[in-house]
């Protein structure tokens, strides 16, 4: 099939009008990613899964009867069950399915993450970033851009098909994780149920017993959620910040509470010790940890490869998708490799087809099959309903005689829960900074319960999706987030810190979003379990299902969910073909 698109590893920039734009040429050309599974991780017990782990060349040592990815992923081939992306969603559906018989196909954009570069390790630090921090950019964009205003935190980078991706819609920027793993590979790690009450309100269609009661604890098992050990945290420098921003916080009458993290804190402990190789403890976090976080890759993902059903293929992008004349659908995907060079455009049909590519990316490629017509039936749902979770960060400036530590773990283990307040609910994580240096600054995400949503528009003329969100829209979670600090603020005569969120002096950063949810939600863009109603065989399965707000981190509910609804469409839809 001839090349006819820009390259796929294009990244995404701002423009004025909201739409997303790719940014800067595609890099010079390298090496395809031919490779192998790094020894450390053949080693790490996941052996079994190893063949298609290790992505391009390896199909020969399969020690199962799974297909290589080449194979599998050739111009025109078929395969029964297709998952586009390899995040939360689409790692239980693609598990699941095949416990249950199915062959899957995953298409994953991003590139395997567990070779080592030239410096021994698989990811960079986030004080020394380097090409493998970015999702094709020529210049990081780390949420902390500045400190005193001087900007020094972002460096120059090769653009690359690094792990964590920034898009801009003018407004708004969302971050998102880009590999096998997709956000597991770069978020904070916290494992949060949300509130039972407010759970039941944003997704009244869901049995709140059932979730509570099977779909979290199995969420939470597979994941290997674990908690940090009370003594051990309560003496350690490197939780003396948030221990600090606690007891500020009790003084305004807030509650703190303990955060459960996939980062395995024994090995956190260890670390400390200095008996491993650190990581999170050597500030290593949004642009990937080279030890101790259970990432998908480890654990659900590493699970779906055992079952020797499953084919992971790596650096291809979905572009559309439309019906298959037999029943089914295509969908064309772009193969490139880690420089964005395209190598190929293929397509390949199946039988059922499962969106876990995101938020953004599930409802791209719907909006985009809409309205170029090669879906023309989706309803008018698709694109609505999208929100950042009321994702607010923020600093405060600690008294000299208040030192945060000059050592930080980058995996934050404590919130401050004032859900409950009436007017302005605000769950907040303390975050750490790990600058290796005393700060005195005290950094938070809160999450607040903005009403605001946003909706997704394509642009025929750009073929890109835009956001129609506007600044003013994050007015209620600012709001929330002051009424909030300033309490804090009060009960300890301090103040916040201007410094921190770009060249103009401000306290909120409102900008941006580690938590995008909807544009496909349950209920109203699918039916009750994520299929998407008049389109048989047509699932999403990722955050797109939660209509932009949660009041805590999303990945436990996304995950989930993903179980509730994956065990329902094997039990009544794979059982029989799609469509009867
Ligand atoms: P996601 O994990 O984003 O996976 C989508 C995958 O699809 C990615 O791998 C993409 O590369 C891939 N993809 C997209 N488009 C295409 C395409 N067209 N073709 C092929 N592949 C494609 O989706 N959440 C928490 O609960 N706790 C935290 O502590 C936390 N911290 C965060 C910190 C950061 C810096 C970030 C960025 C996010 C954080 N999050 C956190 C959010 C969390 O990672 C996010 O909600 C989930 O990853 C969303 O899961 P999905 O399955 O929706």
């Amino acid at each position: 099939m001839s090349v006819q698109r820009h390259p796929s590893g294009a990244s995404h920039t701002a423009n004025a009008t909201g739409s997303s734009t790719r940014s800067g040429p595609p890099a010079p050309s390298g090496s395809p990613e031919a490779s192998g599974p790094s020894r450390r991780r053949l080693l790490g017990g996941i052996a079994a899964g190893a063949v298609a782990l290790g992505g391009y060349g390896l199909a020969g040592a399969a020690p199962s009867a799974a297909v290589g990815p080449e194979e599998a992923a050739r111009d025109g081939a078929y395969v029964p069950a297709l998952v586009v992306g390899t995040g939360y969603g689409a790692a239980v559906t693609a598990l699941r399915l095949a416990e249950a018989g199915e062959r899957v196909l995953m298409l994953e954009m991003g590139r395997w993450w567990n070779r080592p570069g030239a410096d021994g390790k698989i990811f960079c630090g986030m004080l020394d970033p380097d090409r493998r921090s970015s999702w094709f950019r020529t210049r990081t964009a780390a949420p902390l851009g500045s400190f005193l205003w001087l900007g020094v935190v972002d460096r120059r980078v090769e653009p690359y098909a690094g792990v964590l991706d920034r898009v801009d819609f003018g407004s708004m920027a969302v971050y998102a994780g880009r590999g096998v793993g997709g956000g597991s590979l770069v978020n904070g790690g916290m494992a949060v149920v949300p509130r039972r009450a407010y759970l039941r309100q944003v997704l009244p269609r869901v049995d709140a017993g059932e979730m509570y009661g099977r779909y979290f604890p199995r969420a939470r098992a597979m994941l290997r959620v674990n908690g940090v050990d009370r003594t051990w945290f309560e003496g350690t420098e490197w939780y003396r910040y948030s221990r600090v921003a606690r007891e500020q916080a009790a003084r305004a009458g807030i509650r703190p509470v303990f955060l459960d993290n996939v980062y395995d804190f024994r090995y956190m402990r260890a670390e400390a010790a200095g008996t491993v190789p650190r990581s999170a403890l050597a500030g290593e976090l949004i642009y990937g940890n080279n030890h101790g976080r259970n990432s998908l890759d480890k654990t659900y993902l590493a699970a779906a490869l055992r079952t020797g059903r499953v084919t992971i293929a790596s650096l291809h992008r979905v572009r559309s998708i439309r019906r298959r004349r037999a029943g089914g659908y295509v969908v064309t995907a772009e193969r490139s490799d880690e420089s964005g060079r395209r190598i190929a455009v293929k397509e390949i049909g199946c039988r059922r087809l499962f969106l876990g590519a995101g938020s953004l990316g599930t409802t791209e490629l719907l909006l985009r099959a809409r309205e170029t017509g090669a879906l023309p039936d989706l309803g008018p749902e698709i694109g609505r309903g999208w929100g950042p979770n009321g994702n607010v960060m923020a600093a405060r400036a600690q008294h000299v005689t208040d030192p945060t530590g000059c050592r930080q773990s980058t995996v934050p283990a404590l919130g401050l829960d004032a859900w409950d307040d009436p007017r302005h609910p605000v769950f907040a994580e303390i975050t750490p900074v790990p600058a290796g240096i005393e700060t005195w600054i005290s950094l938070y995400i809160a999450i607040t319960r903005n009403p605001e949503r946003g909706t997704f528009v394509y642009d025929r003329a750009t073929d890109r999706m835009g956001l129609r969100w506007t600044r003013d829209q994050n007015g209620p979670a600012v709001e929330a987030a002051r009424s909030f600090f300033d309490r804090v603020n009060r009960a300890s005569r301090t103040d916040y810190r201007y410094d921190l969120f770009g060249p103009r002096a401000k306290a909120f950063a409102d900008d941006f979003t580690y938590h995008p949810l909807g544009g496909c939600v349950l209920g109203r863009a699918t039916d009750a379990y994520g299929r998407i109603p008049g389109h048989p065989g047509l699932y999403v399965t990722d955050g797109a299902l939660i209509p932009g707000s949660l009041g805590v981190n999303p990945f436990l509910t996304i995950t989930a969910l993903a179980e509730r609804n994956i065990e329902r469409i094997v039990r009544q839809d794979v059982a029989r073909p799609a469509g009867r």
